[in-house]
């Protein structure tokens, strides 16, 4: 068979992990990679609120050789949600791997082609088996940093050496442990890792499960994708997950393009973030925004809220409907001169805004890949998962932000992070780091720079899977 012929017969399925920001991710990656590869027939499966929500949201255009799929959430007709947004994954995943399966077969039969290669993200970890079941190729896509992964790579390992049962006294030491043992993330601590290691109730859940194999499954793949630049990795950590998985390929930021594009005009803008940002100085405003799953209790927002009002920084909000109640009364008027709330910002746009001077952020992995490439220090405050990692790098692996006083906000130490951040010197510090960050970023984003080229050899991967 003549090789164009072959390639046109190529079809590349993608699941996505359809919470926090990890659909997003993979989705901007599989239009990536259906532009570079136009031959190739791509399948994108997701439920249908995620799909519905990343398609409204950012207005996305899709490639001619993309199709969209909705797969099954699991939830019952009818059921009604506590607030819990950890049941909303446990149905999803008691659904998976059967909604993914029956989405596929859908796809092969519309695109009269089987699949020669399964994209998806590497929380997915049933995908190892399923691809090897359909004869395709695996290639897992890592949303989160680096040391995450590793920690997941390495959970078997941390748990022998660190998971000491015990009283609550002994517990308390145990956690400020540093993870040294385990190559790379020496600069970790047991404390920053989340539930699905360490269980704090010493309860698997279904995802906990799922995680945990990550270790075993990952050398079945192809390659893995890391939403993430080489440069920005400690040698220890590159070294070491390169030593066991040489086809890592760190691709850049997903959900930031790189160079940031210029802004779109202010009026175009509907939520008005810009044209409001267009009228304050440089570098003046306080941006937050705690991304789409996350909330600080009704005691926090106020604390926050208190310490926006005594400082009259210019602040720019982006806060859900439901929460606005849970603000201190008559705080939208008196704040209304310096202060902007909006339920939903772009938040990358709001980023790239010069009047945008520190970001209160969750800490979420691509908040932070997203105020590294506009070169935004950060505040942060994490809430679950790998916040407490990514909190721990930038404020002590990059220097370049702050985590809240005592992990929770409080009003005094939201008055000292800003204070700290817009008005002393070690914020000055911390813009001139960031800087450096993002040049490196950038570079790497170059035709030429290793991005460019791991991507690249992604596309080679699926080409020839
Ligand atoms: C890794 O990241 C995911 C979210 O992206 C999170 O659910 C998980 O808890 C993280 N693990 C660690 C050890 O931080
Ligand atoms: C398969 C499917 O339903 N795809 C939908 C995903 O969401 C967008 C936006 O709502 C729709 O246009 C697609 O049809």
């Amino acid at each position: 068979m003549p090789p164009t012929q072959s390639l046109k017969e190529q079809h590349v399925a993608v699941l996505a992990f359809p919470f926090g920001s990890h659909d997003l991710t993979i989705l901007s990656l599989t239009r990536r990679l259906a532009r570079a590869a136009p031959n190739v027939q791509f399948s994108f499966l997701s439920t249908a609120k995620s799909n519905d929500s990343m398609f409204s949201a950012f207005k996305l255009d899709v490639p001619e050789n993309m199709r969209t799929y909705n797969v099954e959430d699991g939830v019952p007709i009818n059921h009604v949600f506590s607030g819990n947004p950890v049941k909303r994954l446990e149905l999803f995943l008691k659904a998976t791997p059967g909604n993914f399966m029956k989405g596929l077969d859908v796809a092969v039969l519309e695109t009269g082609r089987k699949v020669s290669c399964l994209v998806t993200d590497v929380f997915l970890t049933f995908a190892a088996d399923m691809a090897k079941g359909m004869q395709a190729s695996w290639v897992p896509l890592c949303v989160a940093v680096p040391y995450n992964l590793s920690a997941h790579v390495y959970t078997d390992l941390i748990r022998r050496l660190y998971n000491h049962d015990g009283g609550e006294a002994n517990g308390a030491n145990f956690r400020h442990q540093n993870l040294d043992a385990i190559p790379g993330l020496s600069a970790m601590y047991v404390t920053d890792l989340s539930d699905e290691i360490l269980p704090r109730d010493s309860k698997e859940t279904l995802f906990s499960c799922m995680l945990s194999r990550i270790g075993y499954v990952l050398p079945q793949a192809t390659a893995i994708v890391m939403n993430f630049c080489q440069e920005l990795y400690t040698a220890p950590l590159l070294d070491d997950l390169k030593s066991m998985f040489p086809n890592l390929l760190n691709v850049g930021f997903l959900t930031q393009e790189l160079p940031p594009p210029p802004l779109p005009p202010s009026d175009s803008d509907s939520t008005g973030c810009l044209s409001w940002l267009d009228k304050k100085k440089s570098k003046s405003v306080v941006y937050i925004g705690f991304g789409t799953v996350a909330t600080p209790s009704g005691d926090e927002l106020v604390a926050l809220a208190e310490a926006l009002e005594e400082s009259h920084i210019p602040f720019l909000w982006s806060l859900n409907d439901n929460c606005k109640s849970r603000l201190p009364t008559g705080f939208l008027q008196r704040t209304s001169m310096y202060g902007k709330i909006v339920s939903w910002a772009p938040q990358t746009q709001v980023l790239g805004h010069a009047s945008t001077g520190v970001f209160v952020t969750h800490c979420g992995a691509n908040s932070v890949f997203e105020s590294v490439a506009n070169e935004v220090p950060m505040i942060c405050r994490p809430m679950f998962g790998d916040h407490w990692m990514n909190g721990r790098m930038v404020e002590e692996v990059w220097g370049i932000g702050v985590r809240v006083e005592g992990l929770v906000f409080t009003k005094s130490g939201v008055l000292k992070s800003l204070e700290l951040i817009l008005g002393h010197e070690q914020g000055r510090k911390m813009r001139e780091r960031i800087r450096s960050l993002r040049e490196l970023v950038l570079k790497a984003a170059r035709p030429s720079g290793s991005a460019s080229q791991d991507f690249k050899t992604l596309v080679e991967t699926i080409l020839n899977s």
